[in-house]
């Protein structure tokens, strides 16, 4: 559905009891896509902004831990590789801003929630990276994870960020598929290359984990979230779903994942797992993870540095249309 700008009487008097008008529950009811210039309840265009802005500032900060080992890479093959992969991570920033800049969000106001600490951005990306195989862990764990988390939201109800999605898990497959490669390598090496494999397994298993969000009983967002079809499968559901995928990967590296508890269990038809520790998750989200000053310090430092360049382009913008009006 698009350019719906102007409800019926009667579905604006319902959005103005509900906040949810007749046509906006129409699209619900349908499966279909809600466009930028449809009728939307506030609180859900305030509830995609939030979602939305966390997972761009995300794919930012997230260029930080890999981006640190651009010049320490093993080969120039491992390199040029690695590099491309962070540009992606930038462009999947640029597709979720310009996402958020639909529902009438402004780029700049977004970057500064995020410098000052009112946005939040993915636990994940506040553990160092010790070791090459943390880009080989990050690859297959977290962009495992990454892709688990999105595929769904390739369905997203709402069509711009449903549409980023498509691109983003692509390229995110790619990802995942390099990393699992790189500790492949590892685990086929010396026994100091394995024992390398291993430790970055140990170290990010459980953060990968707590990507997902706190357990369902305690996530206060999901219920809507679901109700609004933003998200299609809870936390916990997804998390499962990661579990169950990585077990057997693991196998075929020859590396084990740090829970004795892990075991298939028949009835439910799922692998369990040991329980998660979810205060470390809450730390880190408060702003007391490994790295979390060091990232921010470090995003703040890179935009103050950029300004020049945001500068010029705007100067340049201004003088080809002055141009192109005297032209005119
Ligand atoms: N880290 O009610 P809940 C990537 C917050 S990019 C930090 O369950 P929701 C990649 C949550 O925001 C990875 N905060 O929330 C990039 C909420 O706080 P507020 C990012 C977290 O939104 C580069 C509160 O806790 N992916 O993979 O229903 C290189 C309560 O949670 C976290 C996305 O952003 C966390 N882990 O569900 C490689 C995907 N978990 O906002 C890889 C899109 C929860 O109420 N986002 N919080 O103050 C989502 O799917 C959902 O937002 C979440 C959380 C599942 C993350």
């Amino acid at each position: 559905m698009y350019g719906n700008d102007f409800g019926t009487p009667e579905s604006q008097q319902q959005a103005a009891v509900t906040g949810e008008s007749e046509s906006f529950r129409a699209v619900l009811a349908d499966d279909a896509r809600v466009e930028p210039r449809d009728e939307m309840p506030e609180a859900y265009r305030k509830t995609l902004i939030r979602q939305i802005a966390q997972h761009a500032h995300s794919e930012i900060i997230g260029m930080q831990p890999e981006g640190n080992w651009i010049s320490r890479a093993p080969s120039l093959r491992r390199k040029a590789i690695l590099m491309a992969k962070v540009q992606d991570e930038a462009g999947h920033g640029l597709y979720l801003y310009a996402a958020a800049e639909t529902l009438g969000a402004d780029r700049a106001d977004l970057l500064d929630q995020l410098h000052s600490g009112r946005q939040k951005y993915s636990s994940i990306f506040n553990y160092p990276t010790l070791t090459w195989a943390d880009v080989g862990a990050i690859g297959w764990l977290v962009d495992g994870a990454a892709i688990v988390n999105q595929v769904p939201l390739c369905r997203c109800s709402y069509g711009p960020y449903a549409r980023a999605m498509v691109r983003v898990c692509k390229e995110e497959s790619f990802h995942q598929r390099q990393g699992f490669e790189i500790l492949h390598h590892l685990s086929q090496g010396t026994p100091a290359q394995k024992a390398m494999a291993q430790d970055a397994v140990n170290r990010y298993w459980w953060p990968s984990l707590m990507m997902f969000g706190p357990p369902d009983d305690d996530s206060p967002n999901s219920a809507q979230s679901m109700a609004w079809g933003i998200k299609r499968f809870s936390n916990d559901d997804l998390r499962q779903r990661f579990v169950d995928m990585t077990v057997l990967q693991a196998e075929i590296l020859g590396l084990t994942l740090p829970d004795p508890e892990i075991s298939w269990n028949e009835e439910r038809g799922h692998y369990d797992f040991g329980d998660i520790d979810f205060t470390e998750l809450f730390e880190v989200i408060k702003g007391h993870g490994p790295c979390n000053e060091q990232r921010m310090a470090h995003r703040v430092k890179a935009h103050e540095d950029g300004a020049w360049v945001r500068e010029a382009a705007m100067a340049h913008e201004a003088k080809r249309a002055a141009r192109a009006e005297g032209a005119a």
